[in-house]
C-alpha cells in the first residue's frame, strides 16, 4: 500500500502490520478524546461532590473481551504470515548467501558466484531458498521490499546454516541491507536483489554455468603450474625468476640457442611443448639451462600449454 511490496510475503505481513497499526491509532485517538472530554466534563468546580460508583459488569466485560479479541486477531495474522515465511517450499532454487565484514556474496548451485555489487539475481515468480552463512560475526540479511529479514550466524563445523525463502512478485532491483550492527562499515554493507523474467534468468544461469565450466577446464593447467613446481622458476606476472615469465609468452618473438646456434622464433604451441618436454633443446637467451626435465603426461602438457596461452 504505502511502501513497495515485491514478494508474496508482503501482503500478509502488511495485513498484520496495518491491522495492528490501525487498532493502535484508533485507540490512541479514542482514549485521547475521552480524556479531553473527561477533563472538561468532570472539572472540579462544576462537580464539587463526585458521586460514587459501584462498578459496571457490562463495562468490565466489554473492555476485557474486545481487547482480547483484537489481540487474538493480531496474533492470527502475524502467525499466518510467519508460518508461511518459515515453511520453505521443497522445489525452491537454493542460493547460498555468504556474508562477512563487510560484503555479501551469492553462490548458486552450479557454482556461479555473484558479488554484492552484481547483486543477487533471481527469477520472477519462483521460490528462492536462501542459506545464510557468515564468515565472522552475526550479520542480518534484510530485503525491505520483500519483507524478509534473517540473521546470518557463523556456525560451527557441521551445523546447518540459517535459512529462509522468498518469491519475488515484481521485476526490478531492490535493496539489500545488513540489519545487524557488525562494525565499522556496517552501514555500507549493501547489495541488491535483481529480479528478472524466468526465461532471462534461465538463460543467464545456463550461460554463467557454461562460462564457469570452461574456466574450470583452464584451471587444471593452473593447478599443474603449482603442483609440478613450475611456479618456483616461472612467474605469471611478468617478473623474472630463474626462468622467463609466462606472462605474454605465447606469440612473442624469442631468441634461443639451439645446438650452439642462436635463432629467432615465434612462440607457438609446438615450441612450448618442446620447451617443457625437452628443456635443453632450446635455451632462451639470457637464461641458464637450468630447467629440469619434466615427468608429465601428454594431457598435462596440453593443459600447461593452454594455461600459458591464457596468460596474456
Ligand atoms: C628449476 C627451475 C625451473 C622449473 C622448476 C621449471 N622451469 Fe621452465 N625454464 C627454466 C629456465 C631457466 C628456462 C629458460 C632456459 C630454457 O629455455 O631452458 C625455462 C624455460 C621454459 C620455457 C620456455 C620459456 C621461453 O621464454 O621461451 C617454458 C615454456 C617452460 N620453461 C615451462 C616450464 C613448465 C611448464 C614447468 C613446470 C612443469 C617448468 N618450466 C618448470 C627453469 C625452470
Ligand atoms: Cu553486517
Amino acid at each position: 500500500m504505502w511502501f513497495e511490496e515485491a514478494s508474496t510475503f508482503a501482503p500478509g505481513i502488511n495485513t498484520a502490520f496495518y491491522f495492528t497499526l490501525g487498532v493502535s491509532i484508533f485507540f490512541m485517538i479514542a482514549i485521547t478524546l475521552f480524556m479531553i472530554y473527561a477533563v472538561i466534563r468532570f472539572y472540579h468546580k462544576r462537580n464539587t461532590r463526585p458521586s460514587t460508583t459501584e462498578g459496571s459488569v457490562v463495562l468490565e466485560v466489554i473492555w476485557t473481551v474486545v481487547p482480547t479479541l483484537l489481540v487474538v486477531i493480531m496474533f492470527y495474522y502475524g502467525y499466518k504470515a510467519f508460518m508461511n515465511y518459515r515453511n520453505i517450499p521443497e522445489n525452491a532454487m537454493v542460493v547460498d548467501v555468504i556474508s562477512g565484514k563487510w560484503y555479501w556474496k551469492f553462490q548458486y548451485a552450479n557454482g556461479v558466484e555473484l558479488s554484492g555489487k552484481d547483486g543477487l539475481k533471481v527469477p520472477l515468480g519462483k521460490p528462492v531458498h536462501i542459506r545464510l552463512h557468515s564468515k565472522d560475526v552475526i550479520h542480518s540479511f534484510f530485503i525491505p521490499a520483500f519483507r524478509v529479514k534473517w540473521d546470518a550466524v557463523p556456525m560451527p563445523e557441521g551445523r546447518e546454516p540459517n535459512q529462509m525463502w522468498f518469491e519475488a512478485t515484481k521485476e526490478g532491483e531492490f535493496e539489500i541491507f545488513c540489519a545487524e550492527y557488525c562494525g565499522l562499515d556496517h552501514s555500507r554493507m549493501l547489495s541488491k536483489v535483481v529480479v528478472v523474467k524466468p526465461a532471462e534468468f534461465d538463460q543467464w544461469y545456463a550461460d554463467a554455468g557454461k562460462a564457469l565450466a570452461q574456466n574450470t577446464n583452464d584451471n587444471p593447467g593452473e593447478k599443474l603450474y603449482q603442483s609440478a613446481g613450475c611456479f618456483a622458476c616461472h612467474s605469471t606476472d611478468g617478473s623474472k625468476k630463474v626462468g622467463p615469465s609466462f606472462k605474454g609468452l605465447f606469440g612473442k618473438m624469442e631468441t634461443v640457442t639451439t645446438g650452439g646456434a642462436e635463432r629467432q622464433l615465434k612462440v607457438d604451441e609446438v615450441y612450448l611443448k618442446t620447451s617443457i618436454t625437452n628443456p635443453t633443446a632450446d635455451i632462451v637467451k639470457g637464461f641458464p639451462p637450468a630447467m629440469p626435465p619434466q615427468n608429465l603426461k601428454p594431457a598435462e602438457i596440453d593443459q600447461l600449454v593452454e594455461y600459458i596461452k591464457s596468460l596474456k
